[in-house]
């Protein structure tokens, strides 16, 4: 093994390693598709790549019906719109900020209920807490795409009369009991983003097995149009491009290799943080489909001897530029800090699991052998907690 200078020496990577570095899956069948599109010169609005890509999404999700949209924030803001959500809406603080930005944007106001630990997700046990008179519905994320709690939400919400739909964006090939992430709630809204384990460059897709909603969505997608010069409905412009669904197909024909390659990182990182005391990384559960994009740590400074910002700062000296989502939470992030100045109260395990996850580089990009390296910084590094710790203080 290379000896390792940490925070002394040259980084141990010359190219940086990103978390969120967008898969790509056959080049040569993206500029095929791409030089179709150009000679039809259909470029967007319902063109026949998009169609084709709801088409698939719906079938390999086993759902009736996909709306593809131009990302996940708008998708979320058109179902949100079109379920009908209003007033006050309960959602976990634990998650992108994007989840309760598109509640407020429409002055809904995100009403943040604490975490199971150990899942990461909304806890039903906190939940009943927030429910008012003006409460309307429940929208929980499948954080790092572990499926929510799915039917102990769907119990509250039906006793309390609210709605439930999901924020699914890190969620796409994983499933929840044998059935896939999809089908669950009134809606579900996945993210195809450049770091998304199925990227489509900017995109999304709403998934509903309700007829009506499809429809309502579908409408809202392209500013109410029903045919030419007819607006039927209040609507925005959420449509997919013809070059993103390329982009989304062509992956889509490629995820069980990158589950594959996202399953031998982990495996990798597994193997390579063994042992090492107050680091623990998030399992998955075998036994459902998961897409193993995201490489969760979790650290424990009393065991450690070092804070997950320490870890941080020596990853980062060392060219792997780790992430700390969902840091801070967002109950700690404007406008919502300034008008709920107190939430935190409610939120012991979001704050303590904030503080304490750091997210690592996996994808294409990353081989073994790098993992290898990363997890001989954190072993290293741990091993001397205090002449590190000593290093990050002078600067
Ligand atoms: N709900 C949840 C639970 C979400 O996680 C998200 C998005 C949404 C809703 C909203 O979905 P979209 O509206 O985006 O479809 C990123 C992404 O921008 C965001 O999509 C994602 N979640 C979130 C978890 O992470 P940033 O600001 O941390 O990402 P960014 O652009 O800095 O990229 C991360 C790293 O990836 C960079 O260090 C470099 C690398 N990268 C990124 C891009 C875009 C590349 O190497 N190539 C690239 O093209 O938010």
């Amino acid at each position: 093994m290379p000896e390792l200078a940490i925070l002394t020496g040259l980084p141990a990577f010359t190219q940086a390693l990103h978390v969120g570095r967008p898969n790509i899956a056959n080049r040569e069948r993206f500029l095929e598709r791409t030089g179709q599109m150009l000679d039809r010169c259909w470029l967007s609005n319902n063109g026949p790549l998009v169609q084709e890509f709801e088409r698939r999404i719906a079938a390999f999700l086993d759902v009736k019906h996909c709306i593809c949209v131009c990302n996940a924030t708008i998708g979320l803001e058109i179902a949100i719109r079109a379920a009908g959500f209003r007033g006050e809406v309960i959602v976990p603080s634990y998650t992108f900020i994007a989840t309760a930005h598109a509640l407020q944007w429409q002055e809904i106001t995100p009403v943040f209920a604490d975490i199971d630990p150990t899942t990461h997700n909304l806890d039903p046990a906190r939940i009943e807490r927030h429910i008012t008179p003006r409460t309307t519905g429940i929208l929980g994320t499948h954080v790092w795409g572990r499926p929510c709690p799915v039917e102990s939400l769907a119990e509250i919400a039906q006793r309390r009369g609210l709605k439930l739909m999901f924020d699914a964006a890190p969620a796409f090939g994983c499933s929840h009991r044998g059935r896939m992430i999809g089908g669950f709630g009134l809606a579900e809204v996945f993210s195809f983003h450049a770091t998304k384990f199925l990227n489509s460059f900017e995109g999304g897709s709403i998934t509903t097995n309700n007829d009506d909603l499809a429809a309502k969505i579908r409408l809202m997608t392209n500013f109410g149009f029903s045919g030419y010069d007819n607006v039927i409905y209040i609507g925005t412009n959420g449509k997919m491009t013809e070059v993103c669904a390329a982009m989304g197909l062509t992956n889509l024909e490629g995820i069980e290799d990158l589950v594959a390659v996202n399953r031998r990182n982990y495996e990798a990182y597994r193997a390579g943080l063994a042992g090492i005391p107050g680091v623990a990384l998030m399992p998955y559960d075998s036994t459902e489909r998961a897409n193993y994009q995201y490489v969760v740590m979790e650290v424990d400074e009393a065991a450690a001897g070092l804070t997950r910002d320490e870890l941080v700062k020596v990853l980062h000296a060392e060219n792997v530029l780790a992430r700390k989502y969902f840091w801070p939470g967002c109950h700690r992030m404007e406008p919502y800090r300034s008008l709920y100045p107190y939430a935190g109260m409610f939120l012991p395990e979001t704050e303590r699991l904030a503080a304490r996850i750091v997210v690592l580089p996996t994808g294409q990009a990353v081989t073994p052998e790098m993992i290898h390296t990363i997890c001989a910084i954190l072993r290293s590094a741990l091993a001397q907690s205090a002449p590190v710790r000593a290093a990050l203080c002078r600067g």
